[in-house]
């Protein structure tokens, strides 16, 4: 596709805002500095957008305390917003990684509220707004993403009403039950609408969004939309958006001569068992590490998988090491990785092989390829990317998918091996299954899987949420306000609205 949105002398005509830049600054032992692809989701599916796309990335580059200029990176304009050591405690392992990540994952751990994280949150995404209220041309598309910044489209609409604001979420977007222990609710929800369009991974999303506006803003609401009333109206339309990968790019990585190279390596190094079940997360408890390891080790344990034949390899790469439930939760794996593998097997390779480290994409892509098993199992995920990626590299006909009906990915992937990870038992026979399922039983669903993530890649979905906040965008020219409407009658979520 062209490249559409080039950053001329007048500012970018596309822009992505992110916590994060695609790349990590970082200084080597020798002082050198030096740049290296930032891990997670958001980035292995915006990168090929942006790659194809051009424009300029807005985001923090990983070092506290520096500022560092604006270059060029594959084709676009890196845009790096500096942060504080206390910001970087405060705005983002605090409240983005300490309030909202729990309380988005159904509070699956507990979220902490703190005044003065927030006021952090507020202040760095004012910092966001302006950066990139400076670097948009007129009328530019800015797509803001993501849980750390959702102050920043009403922020940024106050400063450039020109611009056309698109906003999505990653991670889930609680129901109403959960967002309203939030005591900044009032300020998110009005930071969100000053979007033209937000995205969600799920309609759930989307209809919990609204039923949040219908009910805690003077705003209304009508169906997908909800009419904004401030400083002249807008709409801002909210609808589902499910993100993938970039499925070519990844099943020709997995076959690549030197991919396969390094999967015969693997194979040798882990002892040419007869059977490879894999995990690969961030280290992080939305992720369902640890049901998972104690669901493998019972069956080990019960003799149901031989930890002769068996091996399963668990790559769990750092990540927030420095919020405390991630440490508590680093403690509680390897205790119990230890203690499965000190009572089964022989003296040879443990039944289980967990590495805590990041592994280069090439690497990931040749243990995928291995994989006879895949388990994704989180309590909660917005999507989980992984199992996709799977799919894509996976070549064999024989592969299994093992997946947590709580990642959005289920919604999708409706061949997998669904379990619900809080019921151990459940996820030791799903897992059962996918080991001794038929043949035919197994490439049926492992072909529909593959099928779905070949034919929905990611610029796919760029394509559909671009497109639709070009419909939906109000530059000036194409402004619309709701009082040119007819006023009608609309029944949402079975309510009776009145609009108009
Ligand atoms: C958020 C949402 C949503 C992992 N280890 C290594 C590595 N990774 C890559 C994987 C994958 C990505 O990180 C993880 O993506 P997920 O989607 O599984 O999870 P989150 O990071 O939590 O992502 C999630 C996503 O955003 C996108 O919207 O799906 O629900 O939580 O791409 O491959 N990459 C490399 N080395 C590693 O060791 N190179």
């Amino acid at each position: 596709m062209e490249n559409t949105g080039p950053s001329t002398k007048q500012g970018a005509t596309f822009l992505v805002v992110a916590n994060r830049l695609p790349v990590d600054r970082i200084v080597r032992e020798d002082g050198k500095v030096d740049w290296q692809t930032a891990p997670g989701g958001l980035v292995t599916a915006l990168e090929p957008v942006m790659k194809q796309r051009g424009g300029a990335w807005v985001g923090w580059h990983g070092a506290p305390d520096e500022e560092v200029e604006a270059f060029e990176h594959d084709g676009y304009t890196v845009e790096p917003v500096p942060l504080s050591a206390e910001e970087v405690e405060e705005y983002y392992e605090g409240f983005s990684n300490a309030t909202l990540w729990p309380l988005y994952h159904d509070a699956v751990a507990f979220p902490e509220f703190h005044r003065e994280w927030f006021d952090a949150y507020e202040r760095v995404n004012q910092r966001f707004a302006e950066r990139a209220a400076e670097v948009a041309a007129d009328g530019a598309s800015v797509w803001v993403q993501d849980y750390q910044l959702q102050l920043v489209p009403r922020m940024l609409r106050e400063l450039r009403p020109d611009l056309n604001i698109g906003f999505f979420l990653h991670i889930p977007f609680p129901p109403m039950e959960l967002f309203q222990q939030l005591p900044w609710r009032r300020q998110i929800i009005e930071g969100l609408l000053g979007s033209d369009l937000v995205g969600f991974q799920m309609p759930g999303g989307a209809s919990n969004f609204l039923r949040l506006v219908r009910r805690r803003t003077e705003h209304k609401v009508d169906r997908d939309r909800a009419i904004v009333k401030r400083n002249g109206d807008h709409e801002c339309v909210a609808r589902a958006y499910p993100i993938s990968i970039d499925s070519k790019s990844f099943s020709d990585l997995a076959q690549a001569e030197e991919t396969k190279a390094e999967a015969q390596e693997l194979l040798e190094e882990l002892g040419h068992p007869s059977m490879i079940v894999l995990g690969v997360d961030r280290l992080d408890y939305t992720k369902g590490l640890r049901q998972r390891v104690r669901a493998m080790g019972e069956l080990f344990e019960e003799g149901k998988l031989d930890p002769n034949e068996v091996v399963f390899l668990q790559i769990a790469t750092p990540s927030r090491e420095r919020v405390e439930e991630y440490r508590r939760l680093r403690d509680d794996i390897d205790l119990l990785v230890g203690r499965i593998n000190s009572q089964i097997g022989g003296v040879g390779r443990p039944p289980i092989v967990y590495r805590h480290q990041s592994f280069p994409r090439a690497t990931l892509a040749a243990m995928y390829q291995l994989a006879d098993i895949m388990l994704v199992t989180p309590l909660r995920d917005g999507m989980n990317l992984v199992a996709k990626e799977y799919l894509a590299c996976h070549s064999g006909p024989d592969g299994a998918l093992v997946l947590s009906e709580f990642a959005g990915a289920a919604r999708e992937l409706r061949q997998a091996y669904m379990v619900n990870p809080y019921d151990l038992d459940g996820m030791k026979e799903a897992i059962m299954h996918a080991a001794t399922d038929p043949q035919r039983e197994k490439r049926r669903r492992f072909r529909a899987l593959k099928k779905q993530v070949a034919e929905n890649d990611i610029s796919k979905w760029a394509d559909r949420f671009l497109s639709d906040l070009d419909d939906h965008g109000k530059g000036p020219a194409r402004g619309k306000t709701s009082a040119d409407e007819t006023p009608s009658m609309h029944f949402v979520d079975g309510e009776q609205t009145s609009q108009g």
